[in-house]
């Protein structure tokens, strides 16, 4: 018999990179993904949640059920940024994907998210590649339920590095799933969730390259890789487009369920600014009580080449 499969919720929010990651997890040999939960912040909801219905249809899974959001952090993604991944539903390899009539449906995503717990037979991974809203949210309506989650693994933070928000009265201190809603991410650390961090210290590390997607088309003819290839293509008109910036952040961060091994980890004492010129910003701050599992480094190779054989799928 084989051996059981992780279940997973997985809440992203509609980037490229998170469309990326749900391929992956979709191609994992021991994952079970239970739903798929769109938290509306580096996207618009309605494309992010069609372009999530066309992949699980791809992937012949549209028995994964998908909710979305309607809570929105206070500090907003550029609408340049969030419109973009829109173009992805135009790929030729997309446009014809026929979902179900109502799956631009908007909907509750902590009632679904309450429901998927409920229903779990045994502690899920909650993997988040957006803003932790959502997940926040929720355990704040159903705080019993974080007996029903084995560990959070979250892309966001900044700990050792600069972080990449760039914007009026603020010191660039934070990262942006943080940043978005600072509140939230500062409720998360309080939580006692046994939480796995994976911030820009790690990811950027891991820069999509062409070498990378060099070696990604010479195995086109396998469909997975050749959707993902023109997936990353997509990035690299990425704004603003003079200063390529793109890297492998989700992708990265929801690998760590497949090769954790790869990954060097370390316990830190952390705490989130919640306002002020450094809201999101994540940072040391030993006797906090709130260690937090961060991943301080990945060994690259590994990675990369785990990415090339789980994309061996048509
Ligand atoms: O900060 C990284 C997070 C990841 O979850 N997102 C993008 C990834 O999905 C925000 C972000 C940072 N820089 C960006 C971002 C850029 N240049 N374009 C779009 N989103
Ligand atoms: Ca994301």
């Amino acid at each position: 018999s084989s051996p059981a499969k992780r279940p997973v919720l997985f809440d992203h929010d509609g980037g490229v990179d998170d469309f990326l990651s749900l391929l992956l997890l979709l191609h994992m040999q021991h994952v079970e993904l239970l739903g798929v939960s769109v938290t509306p912040a580096d996207c618009y909801l309605e494309n992010a949640l069609l372009t999530t219905h066309k992949l699980l249809a791809l992937a012949q899974r549209s028995d994964v059920e998908v909710s979305g959001g309607n809570y929105h952090g206070v500090n907003a993604f550029s609408s340049d940024w969030r419109a973009k991944p829109k173009i992805l539903n135009a790929l030729p390899s997309m446009i014809n994907v026929e979902v179900e009539a109502n799956a631009a449906h908007y909907d509750d995503n902590t009632a679904f998210i309450i429901r998927q717990l409920e229903a779990a037979r045994a502690p899920v991974t909650f993997l988040i590649t957006g803003p932790c809203s959502s997940l926040v949210h929720t355990l704040g309506k159903a705080p019993s339920l974080r007996e029903k989650i084995a560990e959070v693994v979250w892309m966001g933070g900044a700990v050792d590095v600069i972080g990449n928000v760039k914007t009026y009265n603020h010191d660039g201190s934070a990262e942006w799933n943080v940043f978005w809603d600072p509140i939230s991410a500062h409720k998360l650390f309080r939580s006692g969730l046994p939480i796995t961090l994976v911030p820009l210290d790690v990811t950027n590390t891991v820069p999509v390259s062409f070498d990378f997607l060099k070696k990604l088309a010479s195995q086109a003819d396998y469909f997975f890789s050749n959707l993902a290839g023109q997936f990353w293509a997509t990035t690299i008109d990425t704004i603003p487009a003079y200063e390529y910036t793109y890297f492998m952040w989700d992708v990265l961060t929801t690998s760590y369920l497949a090769i954790p091994n790869a990954f060097q980890l370390e316990m830190i004492e952390l705490e989130v600014a919640p306002s002020g010129p450094a809201a999101g910003n994540t940072y040391r701050k030993p006797g906090s009580g709130q260690w937090v599992k961060t991943a301080v480094g990945v060994r690259k190779e590994e990675f990369y080449e785990f990415l090339f054989d789980l994309l061996k799928q048509n």
